[in-house]
């Protein structure tokens, strides 16, 4: 390869299949992407793609990093060309994207970020900042206003949080008369829209003129929900070297996919919007239950197999659910423990979309890593895990295989080793805090009542359902004493219980419940 690197001026000698459909250099910026990391590139953007092929416009993204300056590093010498390597099975196919048509960062140069958002050509913006990014209190559903970077944003600052960023760039659009815009939030987040809509009007209300920009959010931005799904491993050395290989120049910016993308939205906008239909994005009226049922059924696995295979020293999530027993435990968990909490899904197969994410899950060809997957667990686990126990818990059901989920993740978490005792990393924002809740900790018992007691995590009145609480203690000690696979064996043994939907009672503090875990012969 010569050395040349992917651009507008080297596009032309990409394999034509390669190219994307029309010139990048004839779209102008219609959206700001807060966040451009893996999973953007390989998911909005090749939608907005392939929208643009049928439907031209102005939709170019301009794409904003948060925290670092390496992706502006990796995407502007390059045009904001990138490629995909969609990898299934044997088979990679490698194609370069072109929707992305400037990339600020966000950290070195805020104001710019909030002159985009405020452009009267700018009318979407769009967030992957992940889970952490929205610094919210889950014990309000507000704004964490301890938070260092919420406070630092309030006293003035050039706002370096995406939701400041957002305030700041609508604060400008009212006084510019710039015109309405859409915000879509497209992290795993259920309820995703609503929950960013009442974060942004938090802080706005905050400001020197809050009540007259809170009208204008009221009549001119709105903020749809989405269902959003793509499994993106982060990109590697041999993900980039194999792109170069591909195409013939080097691609500092690449991503890596899965074939199968899905992208649910609100049909809910301030303005003009791409012809997102036209590239197979489903337009609905309520969001919400496709992405209950995605992130509990989805993610609840993901993380679940992710501590479980961690524990067991599996690297890869593939690994992990070819390892004895793991596989029986998700099917448990989004049969028995999942699928009573979600509401009605007219069209969705659920035995097939089951088996579908089984199928992706197994797909080694991604290399998605366990630890990713682990990563951020006091963000991801209320989300994916916690809910279904607390609804299971209200209809009367044992989610044993939820909670086996939430207990391998508090080995992990306090722990820190693995079944041979080999040390594990806690990537996490909240590492310390959790360290210091378990520090004092007097065996299992004392390490789930200190955790089920943060409201970080846990909402209040879970620690009181003392079923709960003694899952959790006698699946730790398990797990502690047997090793992640016998733990598993032990959960999907046990009796199930029937207790459905509607069941009557909800939890309240239950006399000291026994775990319904069959007993191994030591
Ligand atoms: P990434 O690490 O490639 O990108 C994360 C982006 O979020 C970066 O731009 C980073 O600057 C920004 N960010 C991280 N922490 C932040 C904070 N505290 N404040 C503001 N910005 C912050 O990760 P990737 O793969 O792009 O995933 C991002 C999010 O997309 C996930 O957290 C999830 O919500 C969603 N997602 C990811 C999927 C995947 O398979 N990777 C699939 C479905 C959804
Ligand atoms: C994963 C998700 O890293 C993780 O937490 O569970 O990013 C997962 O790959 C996506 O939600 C799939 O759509």
């Amino acid at each position: 390869m010569s050395g040349r690197r992917l651009s507008l001026s080297t596009l032309g000698s990409v394999p034509a299949s390669m190219r994307p459909p029309f010139d990048p250099a004839s779209i102008g910026v219609g959206i700001v992407h807060l966040g451009i990391g893996a999973f953007h590139r390989a998911h909005q953007a090749t939608f907005t793609q392939d929208a643009l092929a049928v439907v031209p416009g102005d939709w170019g993204i301009c794409g904003v990093t948060q925290r670092s300056g390496t992706v502006q590093r990796q995407l502007s010498p390059q045009d904001g060309l990138y490629s995909l390597l969609e990898r299934s099975g044997r088979a990679t196919r490698a194609s370069v994207v072109g929707a992305v048509r400037e990339v600020l960062d966000g950290s070195a140069d805020p104001a710019a970020v909030v002159e985009r958002i405020a452009s009267p050509e700018v009318h979407v913006v769009t967030l992957t900042v992940t889970e952490k990014g929205y610094r919210r209190d889950p014990a309000t559903g507000s704004l964490n206003w301890e938070d260092h970077e919420v406070r630092a944003d309030l006293a003035g600052r050039d706002p370096r949080t995406p939701v400041g960023q957002l305030v700041a760039g609508i604060r400008a659009r009212r006084r510019r008369g710039a015109g309405g815009l859409t915000v879509v939030s497209c992290d795993n987040l259920p309820d995703n829209g609503a929950v960013l809509g009442h974060l942004v009007s938090d802080l706005a209300e905050r400001g020197d003129d809050g009540p007259e920009t809170l009208d204008w959010i009221g009549s001119n931005v709105r903020f749809p929900s989405t269902m959003v799904d793509r499994i993106v491993p982060a990109t590697t050395d041999t993900d980039r070297a194999e792109a170069s290989g591909l195409l013939g120049v080097a691609d500092e910016a690449t991503v890596v996919g899965e074939a199968f993308r899905q992208w649910v939205v609100e049909d809910d906008f301030a303005g003009p919007r791409p012809g997102w239909e036209h590239a197979g994005v489903l337009l609905v009226d309520d969001a919400r239950p496709w992405e209950r049922a995605k992130v509990r059924l989805l993610n609840g696995s993901h993380s679940t197999l992710a501590y479980l295979g961690q524990l067991a020293g599996c690297g890869l999530v593939a690994d992990a659910l070819a390892r004895p027993g793991f596989e029986a435990v998700v099917r448990r968990l989004m049969s028995d423990d999942v699928e009573p909490t979600l509401g009605p899904l007219p069209g969705l197969d659920l035995g097939g979309y089951e088996e579908q994410l089984l199928a992706r899950f197994a797909n080694r060809a991604l290399r998605h890593r366990c630890a990713q997957i682990a990563a951020d667990g006091s963000q991801k686990l209320p989300l994916r895990l916690v809910g279904t126990v607390v609804d299971r818990r209200r209809q009367g059901g044992e989610p044993l295989a939820a909670l086996l989920g939430i207990a391998a993740w508090m080995r992990c978490a306090v722990d820190r080793c693995d079944d041979r005792g080999a040390p594990l990393a806690l990537d996490d924002p909240l590492a310390d805090a959790i360290a210091e809740r378990t520090s004092r900790a007097a065996g299992p018992g004392g390490v789930v009542d200190a955790l089920l007691g943060w409201t970080a995590m846990f909402p209040p009145g879970v620690a009181d359902d003392r079923f709960v609480a003694d899952t959790l203690a006698e699946l730790l000690t398990h797990l502690r004493r047997d090793g992640a696979e016998a733990t598993a064996r032990h959960v999907t043994a046990s009796p199930r219980r029937p207790a459905g939907p509607g069941s009557p009672g909800a939890p309240g503090p239950t006399p000291r419940g026994r775990p319904n875990l069959r007993k191994e012969p030591h």
